[in-house]
């Protein structure tokens, strides 16, 4: 971590080395093809209408990742144990809709935004702490929705994109949800491999979101999806890390894709590698957050850690404290990984618990 005066950066290395990578911009990254697809769509529904901007500066202002938004100021996701802060009015942000009111502002009432977010999150197959994300928004002129209302056009939209992205076979669902800048909000839920997986929040944008926009009285509607999260579906790619990977099996698969192609490639997984896993137990510092927990182990063990799963919690009523073990699943996406060099990640690990995070091993 950097220090600056007082203040300590929480951005990791790890991380830090990936604000630049912009899978969505890489040639033949199924992340730029999946961004594609969802772009042809829009060109196709409403052409010129939605000018895209792909390569916003992803440090923003706490106003514009937060407060324009009505995040309240006691809300969890402005803590520094989930949002990775450059200094104290800084964040990387946390998802596009950072940059709803300036492009609003700036005139533009019709956009589409695509670029890396960060978040300090749980491990498993379909979260990474960065992860990128397609924005959309609409602002309607006055009447320009005759009988329909924006609720109904936001769904009307993106049912249709989401069968031309994926074409009619897959199953989704509409799931109620809450975001403090759309009433009313849902998610949009898409089965894969036999589970429902979410991949877009949405709603009607608030007025007073408007309000900040220099749009009083008007109305729209705005999406925000993760592409990782689409491309996973529309390929059938089953881990978040492979995106990541340097392995050529993996891009040689994508070499040539047309985004508008009616039918794409499925990816084929190179073999399954075995996973192998480790418990960990300690008593928790009186300061504690599991997202600390979660960064140190990306930091150690990187792309290795496949999942992290708390599976006990003990609280010992005498002493007051609190214990937990969580159990970790290394698995390589490219080749059977080592005793040895698991043990030694592990014990790093475990070390790490104790001189960083100030948790008792038991
Ligand atoms: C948002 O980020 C809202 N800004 C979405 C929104 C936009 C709502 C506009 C209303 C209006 P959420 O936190 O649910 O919502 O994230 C949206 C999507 O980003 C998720 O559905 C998921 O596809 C993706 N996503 C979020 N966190 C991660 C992560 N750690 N790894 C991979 N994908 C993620
Ligand atoms: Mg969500």
């Amino acid at each position: 971590m950097f220090q600056t005066g007082k203040f300590v950066s929480n951005i990791t290395p790890q991380v830090a080395s990936k604000i630049g990578a912009n899978l969505h911009l890489v040639k033949g990254h199924p992340i730029r093809i999946v961004k594609e697809r969802v772009y042809n769509f829009f060109k196709k529904y409403q052409p010129g209408r939605f000018p895209v901007f792909d390569e916003l500066n992803p440090y923003v202002s706490v106003k514009d990742n937060f407060d324009d938004l009505l995040i309240p100021q006691d809300h969890p996701s402005r803590r520094m144990a989930d949002t990775y802060y450059a200094d104290t009015s800084t964040v990387l942000r946390t998802h596009t809709s950072a940059h709803q009111t300036t492009l609003l502002r700036s005139g533009c009432d019709s956009f589409l935004v695509s670029g890396p977010c960060f978040r300090r999150d749980s491990i498993d197959g379909s979260h990474y702490p960065v992860f990128h994300q397609m924005e959309g928004v609409r602002v309607f002129d006055e009447d320009a929705l005759g009988e329909q209302t924006v609720a109904e056009h936001l769904q009307e939209t993106l049912t249709a994109m989401t069968k031309h992205v994926f074409g009619t076979e897959v199953e989704t669902r509409w799931v109620d949800e809450y975001f403090p800048f759309t009433d009313p909000s849902w998610e949009l839920e898409v089965k894969f491999n036999g589970e429902w997986m979410e991949v877009l929040g949405c709603g009607v944008i608030q007025p007073r979101v408007l309000e900040n926009s220099r749009l009083p009285g008007r109305s729209g509607w705005a999406f925000g999806q993760g592409l990782e999260r689409l491309a996973m579906i529309l390929f059938g790619i089953p881990d978040i890390r492979l995106f990541w990977s340097a392995d050529e099996r993996f891009f040689k698969q994508f070499v040539g894709v047309d985004p508008s192609a009616e039918r794409l490639p499925r990816f084929i997984p190179f073999s399954a590698f075995p996973p192998t896993s480790r418990d960990v137990s300690f008593w928790l510092p009186a300061q504690y957050n599991a997202h600390d927990l979660y960064d140190l182990i990306r930091a150690l063990g990187g792309d290795l850690v496949e999942d992290v799963k708390e599976i006990d919690h003990f609280d010992d009523t005498r002493s007051g404290r609190t214990a937990k073990c969580y159990r970790l699943v290394y698995r390589s996406m490219e080749r059977t990984l080592e005793t040895e060099e698991v043990n030694h990640i592990q014990n790093a690990i475990r070390v790490a618990i104790q001189d960083k995070l100030g948790g008792v091993l038991r």
